[in-house]
């Protein structure tokens, strides 16, 4: 190993930015070592060192301007940045989650690209989140440059974006620099590799085992109903008049676990859809959840949910829920009902352009593992395989994610939805597909709807071996 490094390690320990010993991280776990680098700008030494380091790797990378994500690494591209005399651009940190206000600050063109410096990386998800924003601003990012590496697979997680990891010292380099010199015993030592060599999230149980995980009751009810009926399978009825409504559903009942409905849709909605609703549902077996998709303050979908034309929770077990409004909507919607009822939070969209950024899906599920009492899972899509994968990673076992956007014959429908299949939706880990007008545009809806049920419980039989 070069001089350097041994000597960056050397530092890094002696003013105890590198520790061992037992620390309880952000996610729960119990990490026998612990990396804060914040105080190595006091030290211009080790940054002088750090900096010789970075240009090293930088040497055969193109970029025509840097960055480093707030706080720890902005410091060390700056001083990269008069070294190289290559134009130092930086991403508010304030303001990362939304488009609104100025959100990268230095001068730039559109279609530069840029590389972006980081201290850590641990599973990279704040590695996306910082592409994402120089994305937004018209940057290009091929390459990610890291102090330090403590992930399990981040250099991969990057490459299902296609991007580029390089790092400067592993887990590896730090064992062995520290345990030549007596610095860490080799028990210690062998317990930081196991730490490392774990995946930071733990592979999709099988769904049974996760039922028996799950507590709240209305997700226990959807995961039951999902084996029981044999099929995972939503179907997204949007048609206008009742009649057609419920001879699609007559004829679909037997295929679905569950009814999706947009209520206000329908033209010639009357006193005697709910009834009809709730007979065939009862008859069939399946769940009715309506997309209401609400938005607003907590106390205005209080009374959308309850009152209006619809009372909506008088007949609706489900039902979707926007974030925006921050996670007193959860208290609006579902803190004064008489029937339990249970949401579905939009985390990620299936339509083009659609707003919705890495940082908002984040936080949206943050809010929903605080709320699993009455968020029994997520609404999300996914570009392709990976990216389904690494979104269903973030998602607690004991919620669902519902997939719609999905279709087995269509890549889009001219209006900006994109279509995902059937297998890509199941293998990435989605719980349920939503299919809308893959059945409903059909000929034959109650045959349409089989083909849709058997390929999508093929995909779950074989995720569930
Ligand atoms: P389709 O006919 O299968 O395209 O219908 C999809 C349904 O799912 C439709 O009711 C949409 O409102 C709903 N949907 C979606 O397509 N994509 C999304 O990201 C969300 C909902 Br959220």
């Amino acid at each position: 190993m070069e001089n350097r490094k041994r000597t960056l390690i050397l530092d890094l320990h002696r003013i105890g930015a590198l520790k061992f010993g037992e620390f309880k991280l952000k996610s729960g776990a119990t990490s026998p070592f612990y990396i804060d680098l914040r105080s190595i700008i006091s030290y211009p030494e080790i940054i002088k060192n750090i900096v010789q380091l970075l240009k090293d790797v930088l040497a055969d990378k193109q970029f025509d301007v840097l960055t480093g994500i707030p706080y720890t690494a902005l410091p060390l591209a700056a001083q990269v940045s008069v070294e190289l005399g290559t134009p130092l651009v930086y991403q508010r940190k304030e303001v990362k989650a939304y488009g609104t206000g100025k959100l990268i600050e230095g001068h730039f063109e559109a279609g530069q690209t840029c590389l972006i410096i980081d201290d850590l990386i641990t599973t990279g998800e704040s590695k996306f989140e910082a592409a994402e924003g120089m994305e937004e601003a018209g940057l290009k990012v091929k390459d990610f440059i890291c102090l330090i590496d403590r992930s399990y697979n981040g250099a991969e997680m990057l490459a299902t974006k296609g991007y580029k990891l390089s790092s400067i010292i592993t887990v590896e380099d730090m064992i062995e620099v520290l345990g030549a010199e007596n610095l860490l015993d080799a028990k210690l030592a062998q317990k930081v590799r196991e730490f490392v060599n774990q995946p930071v999230e733990k592979p999709l149980l099988k769904f049974a085992d996760r039922l028996a995980a799950t507590e709240a009751p209305l997700t226990q009810k959807l995961m039951e109903t999902i084996l029981r009926k044999k099929s995972n399978l939503v179907l997204s009825l949007d048609v206008e008049d009742v009649a057609t409504f419920f001879d699609i559903l007559e004829a679909t009942g037997p295929e679905i676990f569950m009814v999706k409905t947009h209520v206000d849709i329908l033209k010639d909605y009357n006193g005697s859809f709910v009834p009809r609703l709730k007979a065939l549902a009862a008859k069939h077996d399946f769940i009715i959840f309506e997309d209401r998709k609400f938005a607003d303050i907590g106390s205005t979908v209080r009374k959308q949910f309850k009152s209006g034309v619809y009372k909506i929770a008088d007949w609706a077990e489900y039902v979707t829920v926007h974030m925006i409004a921050g996670e007193a909507i959860l208290d609006g919607l579902f803190g004064d009902l008489e029937a339990p009822r249970s949401g579905f939070l939009l985390a990620r969209m299936s339509a083009k352009g659609n707003l919705i950024s890495e940082t908002y899906t984040r936080q949206v599920l943050e809010v929903g593992k605080r709320r699993k009492e009455c968020v029994s899972g997520y609404i999300g899509h996914g570009a392709n395989l990976e990216d389904i994968k690494r979104f269903r990673n973030k998602i607690p076992q004991d919620q669902l994610l519902l997939m719609p956007g999905v279709n087995l014959d269509s890549k889009g429908d001219g209006l900006g939805q994109q279509y995902l299949t059937v297998e890509m939706a199941v293998a990435g880990g989605a719980d349920a597909i939503i299919v809308g007008r893959g059945i409903i545009a059909s000929k034959d809806p109650g045959a349409e709807a089989k083909r849709y049920r058997d390929a999508g419980w093929n995909a779950f039989l074989s995720m569930n071996k």
